[in-house]
């Protein structure tokens, strides 16, 4: 799901498990203006709340080009929906570690479905690989991780469901960009008002396009005159989920990245997303592709640090990424995009045996972190870039092997 604060189908669920659901991979709210200021209900949520917000929300709305008439009809039915400002403020303490995730995301029905649906849309797909530059296989493991090729699409009324999260207001703003988004769609005639679906969170259709996504990239593809991702027929949002991809920069014809092996001794300074050098020079270092091919140009990417495999990602990886921020997501549908193409999964191994951190923990780490003068940009037990770069201080710090991996010996470590 673009945009996806959070989300929420099954395969949702293991990306928001392993990593930052929480962080929007796209600027929220980009349509609409500014709608900070709003009487929200600040977790106190009622429906007289609701319907208050409502109408102080609707000379906004208006205001950001949608007319009275939608607005009216659209809200008419719109009620305070309590269950869903619980699951925004859910959040789960332990995460799978990535190789369990990896695993799940990318093997047994994943893979024969995904071939099944590419011979069944063999057409459509070469149709769509030929417009947007954006191989069939990385198109069916987006759909596939998404909502399981269709399968779990979500049937949460959006407009409900997106309202009732902008009045809670802890992504107050976010989700009233997002809400405008959803009423300008219905405006222009590509969906209605009852078959506006999705997951809670406002993910809508095959590949779970937020509407503001929808909004800047989906596409007509069949030439019925609708963007119609809601229905049976994927055409539309694969097209869409291409289109999406492209606009993100995927470049043809240049693959996601490949499975490294890096040479022993290696500088892991040099793995990290902001050292992107050419294939020529990875090479030079030592560094080779683990099926024997030509490194390309792109960055290391070592998600469980010195003793987990590493990869070298490139634009392309990097465009998955605005899909879903989260690295785990990006490689799960790398991979689970070269397995149904029949290319091998990865060999190198993960430190299985090891028990991975509760979030409390992770948050530990930041505190005794940034103690040290490690800034790790507050402790919200997500270890984004900036804790990675904040563990790969300390590391150096202490003449350890700097992979920004934060496990039970570095916690240990910190602690004593
Ligand atoms: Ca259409």
């Amino acid at each position: 799901m673009t945009a996806r604060y959070l989300r929420l189908a099954t395969a949702a669920l293991l990306v928001c498990a392993l990593t930052a659901c929480g962080g929007a991979n796209r600027a929220p709210g980009a349509i609409g203006g500014n709608f900070a200021g709003l009487p929200t209900a600040g977790g106190q949520g009622s429906e007289a709340g609701f319907q208050n917000w409502v109408n102080s929300f609707r000379p906004r709305a208006l205001a950001a080009g949608v007319s009275p008439q939608v607005f009216d009809i659209a809200m008419a039915g719109a009620h305070f929906q309590p269950s869903l400002v619980a699951l925004d403020r859910r959040q789960s303490e332990f995460s799978k570690p990535i190789w369990e995730y990896l695993d799940g995301a990318t093997g047994g029905s994943r893979v024969s479905t995904g071939r099944e649906m590419a011979t069944n849309y063999a057409s459509t797909l070469a149709s769509i690989e030929r417009r947007y530059g954006v191989p069939r296989e990385i198109v069916l493991a987006v759909w596939g991780m998404e909502t399981n090729y269709g399968a779990n699409r979500g049937s949460t009324q959006i407009i409900p469901a997106l309202a009732t999260l902008a009045y809670d207001g802890r992504r107050g703003e976010f989700f009233s960009g997002e809400l405008v988004s959803a009423l300008r769609i219905i405006q222009a005639g590509d969906v209605d008002n009852a078959h506006m679906v999705g997951s809670w969170a406002g993910a809508m259709g095959h590949t779970q396009f937020m509407p503001s996504t929808f909004l800047n990239h989906a596409v007509d593809f069949n030439g019925d005159g609708r963007r119609d991702i809601w229905s049976n027929d994927p055409t539309d949002a694969l097209a869409s989920t291409a289109a999406y991809l492209r606009a993100s920069g995927w470049r043809a014809g240049q693959p996601w990245g490949t499975e490294v092996i890096l040479p022993q001794g290696f500088d892991y300074n040099l793995v990290s997303k902001s050292v992107v050098k050419p294939g020529g020079y990875w090479s030079s270092l030592g560094v080779r592709a683990a099926n024997g091919a030509a490194v390309p140009t792109g960055a290391l990417l070592a998600p469980a640090g010195a003793r987990g495999p590493a990869f070298l990602i490139t634009e392309n990886f990097r465009a998955i990424l605005e899909y879903n921020t989260s690295d785990s997501y990006a490689l799960a549908v790398s991979y689970l995009a070269d397995r149904i193409a029949g290319r091998p999964y990865i060999r190198g191994s993960w430190p299985r045996g090891e028990r991975t951190l509760s979030n409390s923990e992770k948050a530990e780490i930041q505190r005794l972190l940034m103690a040290r003068g490690f800034d790790t940009g507050g402790a919200d037990g997500k270890l984004g870039s900036k804790s990675v770069e904040a563990v790969k201080g300390y590391q150096r710090s202490r003449g350890m092997v700097p992979d920004g991996y934060a496990d039970a010996a570095l916690l240990a470590m910190l602690r004593g």
